[in-house]
């Protein structure tokens, strides 16, 4: 092996680099300052211990700087000692198979490059995370200590090595490192071909009266829906839209809501509309799933894929338990409690599920975000998701809205909205929270607008596995009749502050179940303003996003 000539740059502290729900995210034009993505990656190395000669596995959603920081890295990494460092082609890896990847290759650790479901581009946003040997994100006392780290360190290492080709498929060397450029998708689809039938899938594909249509969002996943929904699965090419990944996502913004993905929603909603349509987010873990007129809410989207887990061969010898965030609605907690298993309550984040999944405590989870996933890795999987729902529809070979009906007769309809106020000014946000906060004692009890609070508190929660203690988590306020208003602010933002008011009500009475959400929830709506000032505090009169 060649000898490393390892750089010592000097440098400085910058100020915030804390990692907020999911890593480090910051405009394009942050990280693009010199030492900005260094300092970080060697806070994250210094952070770590006994990787030497160990592997590293890299990749990111493509989005803009996604390149350019994967060569930074690499450098980085052979200049720190791994031993080994594995590169998705491009520079791709969705943030699933990259989780999928390190378990695989019994990686030490991972580092994803993503800001998600935020816009990219050179104005857009950039982000990093760092990924444990489980193959999911760092729990808060890893990102704490890179966070510490950020504050004091003098010093980066690095090698001065001409870039890698990061297009060619296979092996090099830089600085005494090995760096391997791996197929982006092969692992992953391979791990996803184990889990579900894909003879009835294809059966199903291949009856003549079923079309789909999956939106890639000009994001990650466009070669990843490609091999599995088009080449493994036999869906005709078209079925695939924005499926070539683009570094700004053509403009758009890659979250797959109704607001933002309205071109799937026109298709769906459209005269020739297929019997289902799905989204994925900028990095390919999230999705939204909508049937022919019909969107299914995340949360009943949780459920739905629980109360029919034994459909699925992975899932058909039972299910440990399911979890969801805490804003999520309840509607799983009712599937869990119906299969007698626990139902875990954690907060926002994938990196919650981490220990739940690896004791073996759960098999699948989900928020509310449109995250659902399972124990077959350790971030949430926007294909998987796809997958799972297509293999429900080949047994079931009913509609979509059929089998979501059917799921509220069954169990009751939890209706369930998020309100999202997006770039609001941070001390309004902030002072909004603090007036909440004021309020949590005096709460319990008080009628307001005909509607009894019976609690109010400040999610806090203790990881069941290591005693790990999270506060901070979200003011909860529940009414006597079991409806919920949960306000907390948005830790993947860069703008100003984000302030997500969730809203839901049971509702058990099947012959109430086809009301419009946003008026099945107008007197939540009315008492969250009510109780929180959010028109007074914020200037706005209606949410950015409702989800
Ligand atoms: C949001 C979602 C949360 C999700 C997180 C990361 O966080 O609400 O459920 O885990 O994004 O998802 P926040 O703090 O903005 O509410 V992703 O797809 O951006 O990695
Ligand atoms: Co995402």
């Amino acid at each position: 092996m060649a000898t490393r000539t390892v750089l010592t740059v000097p440098t400085q502290p910058i100020a915030g680099q804390r990692p907020g729900t999911s890593g480090l995210r910051k405009k394009v034009t942050v990280f693009e300052q010199p030492g900005y993505l260094e300092n970080f990656v060697q806070s994250i190395f210094d952070s770590l211990e006994g990787f030497a000669g160990q592997t590293l596995v890299v990749g990111g959603d493509g989005r803009y700087y996604n390149d350019r920081a994967i060569q930074t890295i690499v450098r980085m990494a052979a200049a720190n000692g791994f031993g080994r460092v594995l590169v998705g082609q491009h520079g791709i890896l969705s943030t699933p198979a990259a989780s999928c990847v390190i378990r695989k290759h019994q990686a030490f650790g991972g580092i994803i490059l993503s800001a998600s479901h935020n816009p990219g581009g050179p104005e857009g946003d950039f982000g990093i995370k760092y990924n444990t040997g489980n193959g999911g994100p760092a729990p808060e006392k890893i990102t704490e200590a890179i966070y510490a780290h950020t504050q004091k360190l003098g010093r980066y290492l690095t090698v001065d090595t001409p870039d890698i080709a990061l297009g060619d498929i296979g092996e090099c060397e830089v600085a005494g490192t090995k760096v391997i450029v791996i197929d982006s998708v092969a692992d992953h689809a391979a791990l996803l071909g184990t889990l579900f039938d894909f003879d009835a899938i294809r059966a199903l594909l291949a009856s003549g009266d079923f079309r789909l249509c999956f939106d890639a969002m000009h994001a990650v996943t466009g070669p990843y829906a490609h091999a599995l929904i088009v080449k493994a699965l036999g869906a005709p090419a078209a079925s695939v839209v924005n499926g070539v990944p683009l570094s700004d996502f053509g403009g758009g913004h890659p979250d797959p809501n109704p607001t933002y993905a309205e071109e799937l929603i026109q298709t769906m909603f459209g005269d020739d509309a297929p019997d289902f349509g799905a989204a994925s987010d900028g990095d390919g873990d999230r999705n939204m799933i909508v049937g022919r007129r019909f969107i299914v809410t995340p949360s009943d989207s949780l459920a739905v894929l629980a109360a029919n887990a034994h459909l699925v061969p992975a899932y058909a010898g039972g299910l440990k338990g399911l979890a969801r965030s805490m804003p999520t609605s309840a509607a799983v907690d009712r599937v869990a409690a119906a299969l007698g298993i626990a139902c875990f309550e954690t907060p926002t984040g994938w990196k919650f599920f981490g220990n739940l999944l690896d004791a073996g405590k759960i098999t699948l989870c989900g928020e509310e975000s449109a995250g659902t996933g399972a124990d077959h890795v350790r971030e949430k999987d926007g294909l998987w998701a796809v997958l799972f729902w297509l293999n429900i529809l080949a047994v079931r070979r009913q509609s979509v809205e059929a089998i979501v009906r059917e799921h509220w007769q069954r169990f009751g309809r939890n209706y369930y909205s998020r309100h999202d106020y997006e770039g609001v000014d941070s001390a309004a946000a902030n002072g909004l929270m603090a007036h909440l906060h004021a309020q949590l004692a005096s709460l319990p009890g008080q009628t307001i607008d005909g509607a009894l609070i019976a609690s109010a508190d400040d999610f806090a929660y203790t990881d069941p596995v290591d005693g790990s203690v999270s506060t901070g988590q979200g003011i909860r306020i529940g009414l006597a009749d079991g409806a919920r208003i949960v306000f907390r602010l948005s830790g993947t933002g860069t703008e100003g502050a984000t302030l997500r008011v969730y809203l839901e009500r049971y509702e058990p009475d099947a012959t109430q179940h086809a009301i419009e959400t946003q008026q099945a929830l107008a007197g939540l709506i009315a008492l969250a303003d009510r109780i929180a000032g959010i028109r007074e505090r914020t200037g706005r009169t209606t949410p950015t996003v409702i989800t």
